[in-house]
């Protein structure tokens, strides 16, 4: 009794290990609100299948909305693919998602997603949600994915590596949220820097925002993704976070096919006044849903581990 009580703690913390790595990998998604109404699922479903198309035809961003306010079924959808991706594999990630999305989220009025599909590693987003979202700002709630490898294994100098990776960030921010274009998809960067400290890898940092907003709006949303990120998993190898209006990520290796053409470059040089050190706060927002879709996923893997531990 005993032996296999430890041995089932054992594997479920392996489990739990490998899960996270698989959430990790899966990026943000996120199903809320209060059950919708059998109305509010059908317009859903309708504005749902033709999204995928009416994305490609518009240049990689649609939102549309469909039924009527007095009724509670009015719903809201907007959808966009990264920029430089071809039409096909986006609307490939956007059919994904939306199943995706259908299957887990059946009956909750609202979610977003900023997720990639696996057979070409694109990504592209998804929101719907029963209030008008069209140009406005939307902070919360967030998701947050970090690696869960630590940085320090392969760096010595934190301070050093702190100041490159902040005006790393700051350099993707300023250059994600500066719309140059009147493109759909003009709140977008993607960079790849080499650290003095990282030999073998660079670090490989995305930013997007839903074009909808305006670029104060834009930064300020990427802003609040950063500091979520260092205020919680400051130490760890990279990260995503995951709001409504926007996405951020950073890695020690290139993903979702986003750096295929981005040319490499040097860690901005530090300051030249001394340099003060980054403030980090532990504890976790109140308003964090970062938890929610971990514990969906584990709570049934944990129970088809008792069965099958109990097979042997
Ligand atoms: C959206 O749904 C929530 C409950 O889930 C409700 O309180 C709110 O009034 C609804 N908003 C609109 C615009 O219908
Ligand atoms: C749902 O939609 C139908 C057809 O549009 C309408 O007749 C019905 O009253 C709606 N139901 C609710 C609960 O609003
Ligand atoms: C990279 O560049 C090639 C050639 O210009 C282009 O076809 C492709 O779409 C680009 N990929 C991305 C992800 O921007
Ligand atoms: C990362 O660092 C934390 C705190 O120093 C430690 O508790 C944790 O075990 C480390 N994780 C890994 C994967 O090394
Ligand atoms: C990054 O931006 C923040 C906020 O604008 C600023 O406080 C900080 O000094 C910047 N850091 C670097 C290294 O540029
Ligand atoms: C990111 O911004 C920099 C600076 O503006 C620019 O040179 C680079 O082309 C941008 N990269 C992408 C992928 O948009
Ligand atoms: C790109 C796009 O379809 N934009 C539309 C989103 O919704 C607003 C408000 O309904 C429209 O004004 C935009 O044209």
């Amino acid at each position: 009794m005993g032996k296999r009580c430890v041995m089932t703690t054992s594997l479920s913390l392996l489990l739990l290990l490998f899960l996270q790595t698989l959430n990790y990998v899966h990026a943000s998604f996120l199903c809320y609100g209060d059950f919708s109404t059998a109305n509010y699922s059908r317009n859903r479903d309708n504005l749902l299948s033709s999204l995928p198309s009416n994305v490609i035809n518009n240049g990689g961003f649609y939102n549309a909305s469909l039924g009527s306010d007095s009724g509670n079924s009015r719903v809201h959808v907007s959808a966009l693919c990264r920029r430089g991706y071809e039409d096909q594999a986006c609307k490939a990630c956007l059919e994904h998602v939306i199943q995706d999305t259908k299957e887990k989220c059946p009956h909750q009025k609202e979610t977003f997603s900023w997720v990639t599909h696996e057979p070409n590693d694109v990504s592209c987003s998804l929101r719907y949600t029963n209030h008008s979202i069209f140009g406005k700002l939307e902070l919360s709630p967030f998701t947050l994915n970090p690696n869960p490898n630590n940085i320090s294994s392969i760096i010595k100098n934190m301070a050093l590596f702190s100041q490159e990776w902040t005006a790393t960030v700051n350099r993707t921010l300023e250059a994600a949220s500066t719309a140059e274009t009147s493109s759909v998809l003009k709140y977008y960067n993607a960079t790849r820097t080499e650290f003095t400290e990282i030999s073998d890898t660079d670090v490989y940092a995305l930013m997007q925002c839903t074009p909808d907003l305006s670029p104060s709006d834009c930064k300020r949303c990427l802003r609040e993704c950063v500091t979520e990120f260092q205020k919680q998993y400051w130490g760890r190898q990279g990260g995503g976070v995951g709001r409504p209006s926007c996405y951020f990520r950073w890695d020690l290796f290139p993903f979702y096919k986003a750096f295929d053409n981005v040319t490499r470059v040097l860690a901005p040089p530090p300051p030249t006044q001394a340099s003060s050190t980054a403030t980090l706060h532990c504890g976790r927002d109140k308003n964090g849903f970062g938890g929610r879709n971990i514990a969906i996923i584990v709570v049934p893997a944990i129970i088809n581990l008792f069965i099958f531990v109990g097979l042997i």
